[in-house]
């Protein structure tokens, strides 16, 4: 992994970088093949696959991939992070998801919070597919036409006081590996795309002394292996921190639970999930 030596000055002035290509080919492929392989069609359960809305997500990517794991606990990566913010930091989420319709759009919004958001492209990024567009140095400005603001939602600002041709930052036609990283404070939104099946890897550090929101990764062991103790660390935070763990799934809650979905919804997004891949075949 080669990440140029002004990354740490972009990231800081600009609230966003683009690393084109920075995962290697072959690296991709076995990511590639331990989400095909990850318990596709375990359904809605806290370590499956989920359908959610118009995204088919894998929530708990540790459990699934060793290698996008130590990917995203490389050592140079952690390097850049920690130094952004003079702190160590923690890997707070780490999951995968894939789009399942197009036709769809995110408007412009910052998603307020202490983190840093790193996505790895698992495929090209086209305009068709959809690529995140970011407002260079807005994570430092101040706002005040916020649009409406929900206590644990996002903040929604009005596109019209920004200029999206010069100020606009965007992956747009780079390749599959691109790493794309920047500050929850950042404004962005995700112009309107048209096709379904962009796959992104969402990986969320907090600094160490702010890491409340990280969750349990219910790591395999097997998967911590080759894991350095600088990387181990990454993972497990302060027992002050709620539910966190290498190991527990004793907490038994289930997605289906959390996002109170019935059966008979259940049936339906997976009737729904298998159109949409068929109806993507033949498209
Ligand atoms: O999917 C994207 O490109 C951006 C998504 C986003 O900004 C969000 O979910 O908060
Ligand atoms: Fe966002």
């Amino acid at each position: 992994m080669k990440i140029t030596e002004n990354a740490l000055e972009t990231l800081k002035s600009d609230g966003v970088i683009i690393l084109p290509s920075l995962i290697a080919r072959d690296t991709l492929d076995i990511i590639n093949k331990d989400i095909e392989n990850s318990n596709y069609l375990s359904f809605n359960d806290k370590l499956g696959s989920l359908f959610i809305s118009d995204n088919q997500w894998i929530d708990h990517l540790a459990v699934a991939s060793k290698t996008a794991l130590e990917t995203v606990l490389n050592p140079d990566l952690l390097n850049l992070l920690d130094s952004y913010f003079n702190e160590e930091v923690v890997l707070g989420s780490f999951k995968y998801q894939k789009k399942l319709i197009g036709g769809k759009s995110i408007p412009l919004h910052r998603d307020r919070g202490p983190g840093l958001v790193m996505f790895i492209f698992l495929n090209d990024i086209t305009k068709e597919t959809g690529s995140t567009r970011f407002i260079k140095g807005s994570h430092i400005s101040k706002i005040n036409e916020i649009k409406h603001n929900n206590i644990n939602d996002a903040e929604y600002v009005n596109p019209k006081y920004y200029d999206f041709k010069n100020q606009s930052i965007q992956a747009l036609g780079k390749k599959a590996g691109t790493v794309q990283i920047y500050s929850q404070n950042i404004l962005h939104d995700l112009p309107y795309y048209t096709k379904a099946g962009r796959e992104t890897i969402w990986a969320i550090y907090y600094p160490k002394s702010q890491a409340y929101n990280s969750e349990d990764h219910l790591i395999r062991i097997k998967n911590l292996i080759n894991l350095t103790e600088n990387q181990k660390k990454r993972l497990l935070i302060s027992e002050d921190t709620k539910g966190l763990s290498f190991t527990n799934i004793s907490n038994n809650i289930t997605v289906t639970e959390i996002y109170k979905i019935s059966s008979i919804h259940k049936i339906i997004y997976v009737i729904r999930y298998y159109l949409i891949q068929l109806f993507n075949r033949f498209k």
